[in-house]
């Protein structure tokens, strides 16, 4: 069994014990899962190269671990409860026994068509059952999957299609999410059309039954391929370091990079957070709000509770439709014990008024928590009073797509709460701040730069076919230490509190986005010369997108122009990385060496120009007048 920590004192020696034996900490919790081999080392790592080894030599398969591992325990419990986008159609359910057949039967159809161990997977997906099905299929199979949030565009698709040099792509017909109908399908056609070589199948499930354009040497139908397959499949076995999954996500330069997670140490780490961090009993009902498209969907609304033997609920819709009450609606219909979502959300229906959330019995709860930005102190508290009632504690869990899991983070009703902290390391996780030098920055009362010291099982091991970049972004900035991209403040009681980040990389809507990213797109427009984009505050979304663009001729119709600015970025990334304000400039702040200085535009985008600090050291001081007379608000 995996240990779940009851009350604080024992956190805290569960927690020194963790550091003093790690490996003998993690190889305990490893010993609760099906093993078809023991491992021959629990740990072996650099953080040089970097090259990390956890529970090296054990042979397993997640998909057992989720699934058949439960099916004499819990086989006619609800694994998977599923609500439509639409409440008044029914929910539909898959027990443990009937979710381990469907993933067997769409394992065996992904073998039929050619998919193999090490075969690489994309899915671009809603969320429905089928897209846990089709990964937990995979992971059956040894296939590697990569899931591609459905909102990036047909150009995003195509990049991390051929990065990954996936073999198929799993898709749906259309997608029904709130009052739109999405054509996924043909954004699929659209990224194949675009030269993705790799791709032998694309494999369609009907969600909604519209008529779709089909390429019959390359498109299966899911209904025709997967339901006449037996319902049993022998799983792959497994090296604990084999790769499980590629996820991408965004830094401060480039494109995204494909991070990647292996199976052994992911399925330690995730149950083990889950079963501790949400304090997840037997027969609680715990629902996740995000999107299997975020790491956050892999890691606690497929693999950690299904690991966990728990019930995890999965929404097509979103918060607001119906009505902004849905999300309660769901609580309250359902008899949800654990909730789990990001400000972003907690933010847009706070907005909306208390007459949503009190129209529903939400005395289910046990817990709430929230995950992929700072939250603010008044969400926090309209959290708190609104939904749990001043009864439910609230985790502020904090983590990355590379962490695979939450690293710091309360444990509910277990670790003493302070608003807007995620408050203490979980067992294993031994957190440090340096500053800019990589001093560590010992004692309490103090902020720095977010390092993690030593390996944990679910970090990330490279990133996709490109173990350089991996060693550049996260390993060589402090040698020795995993460096997050996070400050950090440490109270006086060692409580860790979430800055945001200290790169280029901005947090919209708790949806991750480099400024390099989404000025590469504006750049793409033929009238633009250059751009640069900052983050800003913003009441609902945590941090709006303001681009500052030089025009190659002199704009006639300014908001045409802005127009076909988020055109292009719709098309090269996706509507979740348009702008939110656009600013026509004649240059940008630079530095004698040619640096954009962002501290200059981030201050004027914050409508804060109180304080520009020294701008005499500028190449072209004159610039910064224009743009504070300029400033979109
Ligand atoms: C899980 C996820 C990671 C970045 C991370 C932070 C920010 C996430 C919190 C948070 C403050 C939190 N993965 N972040 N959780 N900031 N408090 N509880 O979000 O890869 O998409 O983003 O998100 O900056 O580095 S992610």
């Amino acid at each position: 069994m995996t240990l779940q920590i009851k009350n604080l004192e024992e956190y805290q020696q569960v927690y020194a014990a963790s550091v003093a034996d790690p490996e003998g900490f993690w190889a305990a919790q490893a010993s609760s899962f099906h093993w078809h081999k023991p491992w021959d080392k629990v740990l072996e790592w650099n953080f040089t190269d970097p090259d990390i080894n956890w529970f090296k030599g054990g042979k397993l398969n997640i998909s057992e671990n989720c699934l058949d591992r439960h099916l004499d325990t819990r086989g006619d419990q609800v694994a998977i409860l599923w609500e439509p986008n639409d409440p008044e159609k029914p929910h539909v359910t898959y027990t443990y026994r009937e979710l381990h057949a469907a993933v067997c039967q769409a394992a065996n159809a992904l073998r039929a068509n050619g998919i193999s161990k090490g075969d690489r997977v994309c899915f671009y997906m809603p969320m429905v059952p089928e897209l846990a099905i089709a990964l937990l299929a995979c992971a059956r199979i040894g296939a590697i999957h990569s899931v591609v949030f459905a909102g990036f565009s047909a150009q995003a698709l195509a990049d991390r299609i051929k990065d990954a040099t996936c073999k198929m792509v799993v898709c749906s017909d259309y997608n029904d999410r709130g009052a739109k109908h999405i054509p996924v399908k043909s954004v699929v056609d659209e990224a194949l059309a675009m030269g993705c070589d790799s791709i032998e199948t694309v494999l369609v499930h009907r969600n909604t039954g519209d008529s779709v354009q089909w390429n019959p040497g390359r498109d299966k139908w899911w209904h025709e391929e997967v339901p006449g397959q037996a319902t049993s499949c022998p799983a792959e076995v497994m090296d604990a370091e084999d790769m499980l999954f590629i996820l991408y996500t965004s830094g401060s330069t480039g494109k995204p990079k494909g991070v990647v997670h292996t199976c052994g140490g992911y399925m330690v780490y995730t149950c083990f957070s889950f079963m501790n961090v949400f304090q997840y009993q037997p027969g609680d009902i715990y629902w996740c709000t995000a999107d299997i498209g975020w790491i956050t969907g892999h890691s606690y609304i497929v693999y950690g509770p299904l690991l966990a033997g728990a019930t995890t609920v999965m929404f097509e819709g979103v918060p607001t439709y119906p009505d902004p009450g849905r999300f309660w609606e769901i609580c309250d219909k359902h008899q949800v014990n654990q909730f789990y979502t990001a400000p972003t959300a907690i933010r847009a229906l706070m907005a909306q008024g208390d007459q949503w959330v009190e129209k529903y019995d939400l005395s289910s709860l046990h817990m709430l928590g929230s995950v992929g930005e700072p939250i603010n102190e008044e969400a926090w508290k309209w959290y708190n009073e609104k939904v749990g009632k001043n009864r439910c504690p609230i985790v502020d869990t904090w983590w990355q797509t590379e962490t695979g899991g939450i690293l710091i983070s309360p444990l509910a009703g277990i670790t003493p709460l302070i608003p807007c902290f995620a408050t203490l390391p979980l067992p294993g996780i031994q957190p440090i701040l340096v500053d800019a030098e990589g001093q560590e920055i010992e004692g309490n009362d103090v902020e720095g730069l977010l390092c993690i010291k030593f390996p944990w099982p679910s970090m990330l091991r490279t990133t996709y076919g490109d173990h350089e970049r991996c060693r550049q972004t996260y390993f060589a900035p402090f040698p020795n230490r995993y460096f997050t991209g996070d400050g950090a403040r440490r109270d006086k009681n060692g409580n860790y509190r979430i800055i945001g980040r200290v790169d280029d990389v901005i947090n919209v809507s708790g949806h991750r986005l480099g400024t390099a990213e989404v000025e590469n797109a504006i750049n793409q427009h033929p009238g633009v010369v250059e751009s640069a984009v900052v983050g800003f505050p913003h009441d609902i979304k945590g941090q709006g997108i303001y681009a500052y663009v030089i025009a190659g001729s002199p704009v006639a119709d300014e908001d045409l122009f802005r127009k076909e600015i988020l055109d292009v970025v719709s098309r090269e990334i996706g509507p979740i990385a348009k702008p939110d304000k656009i600013q026509i400039v004649s240059g940008l702040p630079k530095t004698r060496s040619g640096k954009i200085m962002r501290r200059i535009l981030r201050k004027v985008a914050s409508g804060d120009t109180s304080n520009l600090g020294d701008v005499s050291t500028l190449l072209n001081p004159e610039i910064v007048e224009e743009i504070m007379s300029g400033a979109q608000s």
